[in-house]
């Protein structure tokens, strides 16, 4: 018997678009696209027949009305999303209690173990897969494989409704030939750092040694050079998913001008863009946290109708919150800003959770 484990990676297809397609069957067949406008904001997700025009989720609208002229804009509806996000849920629930949501439509699932005391994740994997098209008529992708880095990238490759089984005898040779921007964790920029020093494939990065690594990449590179070699031990925590992200500052003078608060207020948001995009975290609700001199406490939050991290934006919202709470002739002792309502894809948090 085997004494690997059986991971194994869902993800939906063109997830809000494919609900909104569902739905209305006027949009089957089209190319739309779920968050902006034909004139404004950025793009939250693309159906598979916009992306046949190169056009791609967190790209501006505008870009994305020249590559494709009809593409048709289409307003969220969360509720619906948060909704089959349950009904999935509640399907790999039947099959085991260890999982690990990453956003919306993803998880992994950990079946090595299972309730229904299956052999074969690639049989659960199927199973899983059925039943959410049976459900919720929508379709999803699933990666097999011995640990979550692999499973990750393998429900990728046969996208969409697709299934890719990365069996033991065959991670070597998958990650040799792998191209280095499909290795999950490397951004743009890792990528482009990798390949000025000749690594382009999962071959050129096992040619760096463990210390070479870690002295270019940090604790990314030690994760990088063992996940090369199929070696990845993380456990699929459940319920691991991040909720909201925030900085928070106490001042040693109490801030009493308008001036004042705008600046410290700058400061956080820097600090709150930084963090969020280094976690890939985007959020649609903004938080401020007040505290004055007297210790009273206030949150005030406001909603905003696409996922963002970018300091102008967060920073502009706080500015309308202060407004809306008008002046105070108490000083500030305390001030907070903070993203939630997240859409947490993955790959960062990640790099936080290394334990080799
Ligand atoms: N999303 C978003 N803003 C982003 C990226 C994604 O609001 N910058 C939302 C819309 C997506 C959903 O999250 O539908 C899931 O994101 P995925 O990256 O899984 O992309 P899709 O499900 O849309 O497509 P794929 O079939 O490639 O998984
Ligand atoms: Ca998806
Ligand atoms: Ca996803």
């Amino acid at each position: 018997m085997s004494d690997h484990r059986k991971i194994i990676h869902v993800d939906m297809d063109a997830f809000f678009t494919s609900v909104e397609q569902r739905d209305n069957p006027a949009l089957r067949g089209r190319p739309i696209v779920v968050g902006g406008n034909e004139k404004r904001g950025v793009i939250a997700a693309a159906s598979y027949e916009a992306r046949k025009y190169g056009v791609r989720s967190a790209m501006p609208s505008a870009q994305a009305v020249k590559l494709c002229p009809q593409l048709i804009f289409v307003p969220h509806r969360f509720d619906a999303y948060r909704e089959v996000s349950g009904q999935i849920r509640d399907i790999f629930a039947e099959y085991t209690d260890l999982i690990e949501p990453l956003s919306l439509d993803e998880a992994f699932l950990d079946v090595t173990e299972n309730k229904l005391q299956l052999k074969s994740a690639i049989n659960i994997a199927n199973q899983i897969r059925r039943k959410i098209k049976e459900r919720t008529q929508l379709t999803a992708s699933a990666g097999v494989s011995i640990n979550k880095f692999l499973a990750k990238i393998a429900s990728d490759v046969n996208k969409p409704d697709g299934i890719t089984v990365i069996l033991p005898e065959q991670v070597d040779a998958f990650l040799e030939e792998l191209p280095i921007e499909r290795f999950f964790g490397v951004g743009k920029a890792t990528a482009s750092k990798m390949k000025e020093i000749g690594i382009f494939t999962g071959h050129d990065l096992k040619q760096y040694s463990l210390v070479q690594l870690a002295e270019r990449f940090g604790k990314f590179g030690r994760y990088i050079y063992h996940a090369v070699r199929g070696e990845d031990n993380r456990p699929v925590k459940a319920n691991r998913i991040r909720k909201s992200i925030s900085k928070e500052t106490t001042y040693s003078a109490n801030l009493m001008t308008s001036e004042d608060i705008k600046a410290a207020i700058t400061q956080l948001t820097k600090q709150l863009h930084e963090s969020s995009a280094k976690r890939n975290i985007i959020g649609r609700t903004i938080n401020l946290k007040l505290r004055y001199d007297d210790f009273a406490t206030i949150t005030r939050s406001k909603t905003i109708s696409y996922y963002t991290n970018t300091a102008e934006v967060i920073l502009s919202v706080c500015l309308d919150i202060i407004n809306d709470i008008g002046p105070d002739n108490r000083g500030i002792r305390l001030l907070g800003v903070g993203l939630s309502n997240l859409n947490t894809e993955l790959s960062y948090d990640y790099q936080l959770s290394l334990e080799f």
